[in-house]
């Protein structure tokens, strides 16, 4: 646990400080809620150290990331503007980050009466966190000031993440790649479609966007009392890339009933309804801009985000757990094989998520 009380001295915070303890499930990020008196009342915030092992240029991250809630904040003014758009607390020397040796840390207004669920709990949830995430995309198609920097180049590449297992496997710097032998032949199976969107982008079939690449349930608050998604928070990765990364990723975790860690496997599967639910509400999000070619690639999405996420945390448990944070052993293990299940759901309903977009484009 790292020493808030000192780093949240550097921030223009008018309360005193009272405690701190970790927050939320992210992969990534050290995030911390943080209470503090203010005359009498308790207020918190939210303190992030960045992943600077997972972000290698904090600071060019932290640029984007101020330009994207100025945006945001500014297109959506209004009395609860503040709860729409993510607003970064400045510190003491008027900067949006503070550097403590070689941590970056950064410090949010804490967004109250609103969560994020790791699973999802009704169909409403999905709509919602898709209309949000795809309003998300719309807010900012005109952000000024130039292209945003890539804080990861080729994040979602799922060809280049294909390559990237299969040199992990062939290394076996671990001793673990006999115990994956059935994960891989699912992939190597699977090999020629993990070209297919990245192929789309190169020849110009989809237009690059500014996305949010990190779409998963848990990047968007859901209001209390009215359901509705509130916030896209989780902003590392908003970044030039494609809007079927970011449908993509949203059928990857708000469709199915269980955890992304689950090891109940016959549990898994994407439930046709919630496709439905988060193609509507994104579909909606989006009605002003999104193409057609985009929308007919938005099945395959599903499937290829689940299949690169899978693959992303089995390279992780090759390579010895070192990007994302895991909880027990074989944690990254686990969470690809319910993905690689989740892969088998998707497939299977091809022709039924294909159908579903076209009556919704038909009515529209
Ligand atoms: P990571 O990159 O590690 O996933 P996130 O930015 O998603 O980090 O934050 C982790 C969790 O902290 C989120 O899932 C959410 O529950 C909570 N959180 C983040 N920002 C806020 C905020 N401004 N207000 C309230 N909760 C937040
Ligand atoms: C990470 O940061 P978090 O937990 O919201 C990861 C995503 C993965 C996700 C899998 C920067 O997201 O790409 O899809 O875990 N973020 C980064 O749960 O790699
Ligand atoms: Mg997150």
């Amino acid at each position: 646990m790292h020493d808030l009380q000192k780093i949240s001295e550097a921030f223009l915070i008018p309360a005193d400080f009272s405690s701190a303890a970790p927050y939320g499930s992210g992969h990534i990020n050290d995030t911390y809620a943080v209470n503090f008196n203010q005359a009498g009342t308790e207020v918190r915030y939210i303190f992030q150290r960045i992943n600077h092992r997972v972000f290698p240029n904090p600071g060019k991250l932290m640029e984007n990331i101020e330009r994207v809630c100025a945006h945001t904040r500014s297109k959506l003014a209004g009395p609860d503007a503040s709860r729409r758009a993510l607003s970064l607390v400045p510190t003491r020397s008027l900067k949006n980050w503070h550097v403590d040796g070689e941590d970056h840390w950064r410090c949010y207004l804490f967004i109250e009466k609103a969560r994020t669920y790791d699973a999802i709990e009704n169909v409403g949830q999905a709509s919602e966190a898709a209309r949000a995430f795809g309003r998300f995309q719309g807010l900012l198609a005109d952000i000024p000031g130039g292209r945003l920097f890539e804080t990861i180049p080729d994040f979602h590449h799922t060809r280049k993440r294909f390559e990237a297992l299969v040199r992990a496997y062939e290394a076996d710097t671990r001793g673990r790649a006999s115990a994956v032998a059935d994960e891989m032949a699912f992939v190597l199976k699977r090999e020629a479609e993990t070209s297919l969107i990245v192929d789309a982008i190169a020849d110009g079939r989809i237009p690059e966007r500014i996305t949010h690449n990190d779409t998963k349930l848990n990047n968007v608050m859901i209001d209390d009392a009215t359901g509705e998604g509130v916030c896209v928070i989780d902003l590392d990765t908003v970044m030039p890339g494609t809007a079927l990364s970011d449908f993509g990723d949203m059928i990857r975790t708000a469709t199915n009933p269980e955890r992304e860690d689950s090891t109940h496997l016959s549990k898994i599967h994407m439930r046709i309804e919630y496709f439905e639910a988060i193609a509507r509400g994104y579909l909606e999000g989006t009605a002003e801009f999104l193409t057609d070619a985009e929308r007919e690639l938005l099945p395959l999405s599903g499937k290829l985000m689940t299949l690169e996420c899978g693959m992303r945390f089995l390279t992780d448990f090759l390579q010895g757990d070192t990007y994302f944070k895991i909880h027990r052993e074989g944690h990254n293990l686990d969470r690809c094989r319910s993905q690689f299940r989740l892969v088998e759901s998707i497939e299977s309903q091809m022709d039924d998520m294909r159908e579903r977009i076209d009556d919704m484009v038909a009515v529209s």
